[in-house]
């Protein structure tokens, strides 16, 4: 079993679509291992895309991540982090795939609706920015 960890972004859950992203994460056989709604300061979603902060759209990204409430998660299966990043599919909704949730609910490359780890070290990362072990029981 793997973990990663994933968030329904300001913008789905501002359009009321995180009960639908929340029932496909169940139907796709996911377990719901953390989820708690948080409201992103500036300085938070800095820290959070710190690997970012030399890209051009830094500055927007944060803005956009702090803009309103957001729904962060861990979520287990096997083979999470891959089954999660197919599940959302490409980071620009017009790219992504039909069926994907990008492709649903994402309105452009930075307002995507859905973030989800890239790799184990980074989903270690994740994961400890926003859960303690205790909350991951
Ligand atoms: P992803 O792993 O699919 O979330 O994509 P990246 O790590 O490349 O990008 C992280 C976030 O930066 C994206 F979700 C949205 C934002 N982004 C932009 O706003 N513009 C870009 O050109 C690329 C990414």
């Amino acid at each position: 079993m793997e973990r990663t960890f994933a968030i329904i972004k300001p913008d789905a859950f501002a359009a009321g679509h995180a009960g639908k992203i929340l029932a496909r994460i169940y139907a796709e056989g996911f377990k719901v291992v953390g989820l708690k709604k948080l409201w992103l300061s500036k300085k938070e979603a800095e820290g959070f895309y710190y690997v970012h902060r030399e890209r051009p759209f830094f500055g927007e990204l944060t803005d956009f991540m702090s803009s309103g409430p957001c729904i962060v998660m861990v979520l287990e299966a096997e083979d999470a982090i891959r089954k999660w990043r197919d599940l959302m599919g490409a980071t620009n909704p017009a790219e992504a795939a039909e069926g994907t949730l990008r492709r649903e609910f994402g309105g452009s490359i930075g307002e995507n609706a859905t973030h989800g780890s890239d790799a184990p070290e980074t989903a270690a990362f994740e994961i400890g920015y926003f859960f303690s072990g205790m909350e991951l029981l």
